[in-house]
């Protein structure tokens, strides 16, 4: 019994330091630094707007744009109304995961545990710097040293837990700090929108919503027989994320988790032909950002967006790690079949995974 209580003890007489940084814009701030006759200007990285009359989405923009409404994710027709003077460019995404490497090599050479998170956040565990002043002081210090070496401006959230410091990471984009010292955890999350607790998605979001959840504290103080009776056990964990005890650590796992491409059609389309050169089109491209990235992956994901937008996802992972258009072609053309069900579709994805990198596949063929 005693033993279980041995890690919040701990936690008790030494709070952990975990570090959350984030890229403001990044994919945006990249091209700004890249063309500096862009820097100021509201610069969207999406689908071709095509005057408005495009089909895809926007990845991301920059602040600027932001002040217009644009947002990540929001269609990019949607976008082209909120500001048509904006700056749209397509995703140079080897340009990206170049961007993405010498930050992670920077963090890396900090010398802490660290855990890449996506193509642009990274937690570090800081603990071993014993107080939050002195890890406050070495936030801004990695803040300036990104500055200076990319050129690129990032937010960083400091905090006892992981939740709590990618929360506060993003509390004042772009270019802030926050520091969420233990004594002022529970206060800090309590007035927080439950959808920033990472993994509640929008329909979680619904759900609570329904129940009169809205806030992080709602859930702290919501009955946890209801909770569980809704979520299931996962309820539990839950709640105790919101009350601030989140005992999960800073993982050493590095590089980025997948790369994917998708494309919207002009017009809702069930032509096979059509289908085919674009899994062919969409396969080559992500192979492309594959090998740019210097990995190898073994899972396939074809994602089948319909007219009306109901979607569609299969994964298959392949026997070895490939970095063949052919085969990630084929695997790709296979699972649509698998998947299409005769209804017009609107949009077509690719996502590989599951990544080795070339180093580790020849020490494997060396064996
Ligand atoms: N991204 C994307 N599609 C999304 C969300 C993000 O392609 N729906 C890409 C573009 C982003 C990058 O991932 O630049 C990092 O995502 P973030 O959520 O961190 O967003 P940004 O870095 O662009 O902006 P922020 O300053 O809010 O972090
Ligand atoms: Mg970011």
């Amino acid at each position: 019994m005693n033993k279980g209580l041995e890690p919040d003890i701990i936690q008790g007489t030494s709070p952990r330091i975990i570090l959350h940084l984030d890229m403001d814009s990044f994919y945006a701030s990249v091209e700004m630094r890249e063309r500096p006759e862009l820097r100021g200007k509201p610069v969207v990285i999406g689908a071709d707007p095509k005057q408005g009359k495009g089909r895809g989405v926007v990845a991301t923009c920059s602040y600027e744009a932001r002040a217009f409404g644009i947002r990540s994710a929001m269609p990019i027709s949607q976008a082209f109304v909120l500001c048509p003077h904006a700056v749209f460019l397509p995703p140079d995404f080897s340009l990206y995961v170049k961007a993405s490497a010498d930050l992670m090599a920077i963090l890396k050479a900090c010398g802490f545990p660290l855990e890449q998170v996506s193509i642009d956040e990274a937690f570090l565990d800081v603990s071993q710097l014993g107080t939050f002043p002195a890890a406050t002081k070495f936030a801004v210090q990695i803040k300036e040293t990104i500055l200076t070496h990319l050129r690129l401006t990032c937010s960083i959230g400091l905090a006892p837990t992981k939740v709590a410091a990618k929360i506060a990471s993003d509390v004042h984009k772009p270019g802030g700090l926050t520091v969420v010292e233990p004594e002022n955890l529970v206060s800090f999350l309590a007035p927080m929108a439950v959808r920033k607790i990472p993994g509640i998605g929008k329909k979680s979001e619904t759900e609570l919503f329904e129940m009169g959840i809205r806030t992080i504290e709602d859930l702290v103080t919501y009955d946890i027989q209801v909770l569980i009776a809704r979520f299931g056990r996962s309820a539990i964990a839950l709640q105790e994320i919101a009350s601030g005890i989140d005992r999960s650590e800073v993982k050493e796992r590095d590089g980025v988790k997948s790369v994917s491409r998708e494309m919207t059609f002009a017009e809702d389309t069930c032509d096979e032909q059509l289908l085919a050169a674009t899994i062919d089109a969409l396969a080559d491209d992500v192979c492309r950002n594959l090998s740019d990235a210097s990995l190898y992956c073994r899972t396939v994901t074809v994602k089948v967006r319909y007219e009306g937008f109901v979607t569609q996802t299969k994964a298959r992972t392949l026997p070895h790690f490939t970095g063949d258009p052919a085969i990630v072609r084929r695997c790709a053309h296979s699972l649509l079949r698998d998947i299409f069900d005769g209804r017009k579709i609107r949009l077509l994805g690719i996502r590989l995974s599951s990544f080795d990198t070339q180093d580790a596949r020849q020490m494997t063929l060396e064996v």
